[in-house]
């Protein structure tokens, strides 16, 4: 992607997420949690936040000439910027966006995220997205915002990783951390253990092992805020694994709950650029082609030794 077009995109998801900051910080006493009333497309209710958010997103996007359709989780079908499109028919891009991620951490003051997935256009492409079904090999950029106790910026254009962190003194990102590298291993895993009977035999064993460790220096402890984001930039910087696994359904399939390209992609390629990998139990995350925009999957993150064992132990079969 062009320096410049990359600067402009970078530019308005930074100018979001110091509106989502704010808007969380204040949600409390503005009547801003709780639900809206309204279920998303994968049927979930959508928070009053989630909804904002997304609008926050459509309106900074409208008028940045890279980006010719905005694809959401809170949106069934692509959101197309006509002026956008034409004005950029070789060099355009699709925004793949989960707006707020952990959106059940709105009410209690928990952590949450925004993740973002950057991809380029076909020449000639339809405005039903199909263009888009390749693996996330072809994101050009990703990353997330992450909002904490501070807002941080993590994004790769496939160049290594960079951190930046929000300082509210002067409204800026400032940049922290330069090419970032994960530990190849980490003392972390981190999941909803309360699911554990409904994942396959793999998966089950895995935490077994990973919770029988007695030495201290190779024993595991668990992590869970309930947002990807937040797990995973623990990993990040600490080492680890966030496992979200399928979960078997009646029909004896293991089905995933995140989604691909706007959860599992960008930050398995922010895994990868800093040294870790990202799968879905069978092998690399990055591969794996959907078959619709909003396709979802198992998915296991974080330091490579975590990652490969997940696979070892054959989790998703
Ligand atoms: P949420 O549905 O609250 O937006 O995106 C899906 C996600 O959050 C992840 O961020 C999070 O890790 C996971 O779902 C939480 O799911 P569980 O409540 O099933 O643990």
């Amino acid at each position: 992607m062009p320096a410049a077009d990359l600067a402009l995109v970078i530019g308005r998801i930074a100018l979001a997420g110091k509106l989502i900051s704010g808007e969380i910080a204040r949600a409390s006493i503005a009547g801003g949690l709780g639900y809206s009333g309204d279920t998303n497309v994968h049927g979930e209710e959508q928070k009053k936040l989630d909804d904002w958010t997304n609008q926050v997103f459509l309106s900074l996007f409208e008028n940045c000439a890279p980006v010719c359709s905005l694809i959401s989780e809170e949106m069934e079908t692509p959101k197309h910027f006509e002026r956008n499109c034409h004005s950029r028919e070789h060099a355009s891009y699709a925004l793949m966006l989960d707006p707020l991620d952990g959106s059940s951490n709105t009410d209690v003051n928990g952590s949450l995220g925004s993740i973002f997935s950057v991809r380029k256009r076909a020449v000639r492409h339809g405005n039903d997205g199909r263009d888009l079904l390749g693996p996330g090999s072809q994101q050009v950029a990703a990353g997330y915002v992450l909002y904490g106790p501070a807002t941080q910026l993590i994004y790769t254009s496939g160049a290594g990783v960079d951190m930046f962190t929000f300082d509210p003194q002067i409204a800026e990102f400032v940049l922290w951390k330069e090419n970032l590298k994960m530990p190849p291993r980490g003392p972390y895993y981190s999941c909803n253990q309360g699911n554990i009977t409904k994942w396959n035999p793999g998966a089950q064993n895995l935490v077994r092992y990973l919770t029988s460790r007695k030495d201290k220096n190779s024993s595991y402890s668990m992590r869970y805020c309930g947002a990807f984001v937040a797990d995973f930039h623990r990993c990040l910087i600490d080492g680890g694994i966030y496992m979200y696994p399928g979960e078997i359904s009646s029909d004896g399939k293991s089905k995933g709950k995140l989604r691909l390209m706007y959860e599992c992609a960008p930050l398995g390629m922010v895994a990868e650029q800093a040294g870790g990998r990202a799968s879905n139990g069978k092998g690399r995350i990055l591969d794996v082609v959907p078959k619709d925009i909003h396709d979802r999957e198992p998915v296991y993150v974080g330091s490579s030794i975590e990652v490969a064992m997940a696979e070892e132990y054959r989790a998703e079969g």
